[in-house]
């Protein structure tokens, strides 16, 4: 079976600890999905909303030393539990503040998957990449390289995003080539994203990297249908049929149009 199709049919609870822009994105999205998403960061309830959850997703769009807490408080209760454990280190190495609460965020518990733009992976991995606020900037380093730099860093695996996304374990390492330009123009696709992957992890039962790697896989595909059904109309209308694509994507449709290539090391 798929794990889109697993998702479908165990509908797993996310937990989320996300910023205030994609809250309601996120949410929507991983409802539509299949997934069953729980918004929840008061630092008295988050390790238990954790301890009953199939993932825990934790993104620093819009951080405080109250949300961090949370998140540490979530993140080390996932790991009690052996729930899956994403972090999306939105506008890492943008400021200071950010890589070094990223930094104290990996060093309080282990991750299972890290999502990000290459600017962030990269801040990550202890190299640098230009960035404009939470988006990555232009650059020509070599993004396997650094992917595979930061797995083996953190014992995780680490998802870059972009016009190609690379998912890799350190050991081995997907590419996929789904997706579309529009979604650049719709904030929260790559916060929402890093939700989708936690719902795929939830049901992998640890097969960790094949399930990102479809998420993120299958994420493209949404966006490639809900691109080509709104090509006459803007990200507004393309918005919408994105969410309706992320819950009408059958597993057929997805094997049809999936391009993922596995990358010989
Ligand atoms: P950034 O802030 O740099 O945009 P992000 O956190 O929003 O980063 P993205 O890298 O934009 O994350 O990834 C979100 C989704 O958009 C992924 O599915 C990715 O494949 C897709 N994507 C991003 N840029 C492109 C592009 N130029 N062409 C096709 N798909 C893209
Ligand atoms: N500002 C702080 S968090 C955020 C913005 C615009 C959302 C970023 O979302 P994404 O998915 O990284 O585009
Ligand atoms: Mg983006
Ligand atoms: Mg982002």
């Amino acid at each position: 079976m798929s794990y889109l199709a697993k998702v479908r049919e165990l509908n797993p609870l996310v937990h989320n600890i996300t910023n205030i822009v994609v809250a309601n994105f996120s949410a929507n999205g991983l409802l539509a999905l299949g997934a069953s998403p729980f918004m929840a960061d008061a630092p008295e309830e988050v390790a238990d909303v954790a301890a009953m959850s199939g993932a825990v997703v934790l993104n620093i769009g819009t951080l405080n030393e109250q949300l961090i807490a949370s998140m540490v408080l979530a993140g080390q209760s996932a790991n009690t539990h052996n729930v899956p454990l994403v972090l999306d280190p939105v506008g890492a190495g943008a400021t200071a503040y950010r890589s070094e609460v990223t930094q104290r965020l990996l060093n309080e518990m282990q991750i299972t998957a890290l999502r990000g733009n290459v600017a962030e992976v990269a801040n990550v991995a202890g190299e640098s990449w230009a960035s404009k606020g939470v988006d990555a900037g232009a650059g020509d380093g070599d993004v396997i390289a650094l992917a595979n730099k930061a797995a083996l860093k953190l014992g995780s695996v680490v998802i870059i995003t972009g016009k190609e996304d690379i998912i890799t374990d350190g050991s081995r390492t997907f590419i996929v080539s789904n997706g579309h330009p529009v979604l650049t123009k719709v904030t929260g696709t790559g916060c929402l994203l890093s939700a989708v992957v936690g719902a795929f992890l939830a049901v992998s039962e640890g097969d960790w990297l094949e399930a990102a790697a479809e998420a993120i896989s299958f994420y493209g595909v949404a966006a490639e249908i809900a691109a080509e059904l709104t090509a006459h109309k803007g990200p507004g209308d393309f918005q919408i049929e994105f969410l309706n694509q992320l819950a009408m994507v059958t597993p057929q449709i997805y094997n049809a149009k999936s391009r993922i290539e596995l990358v010989n090391q």
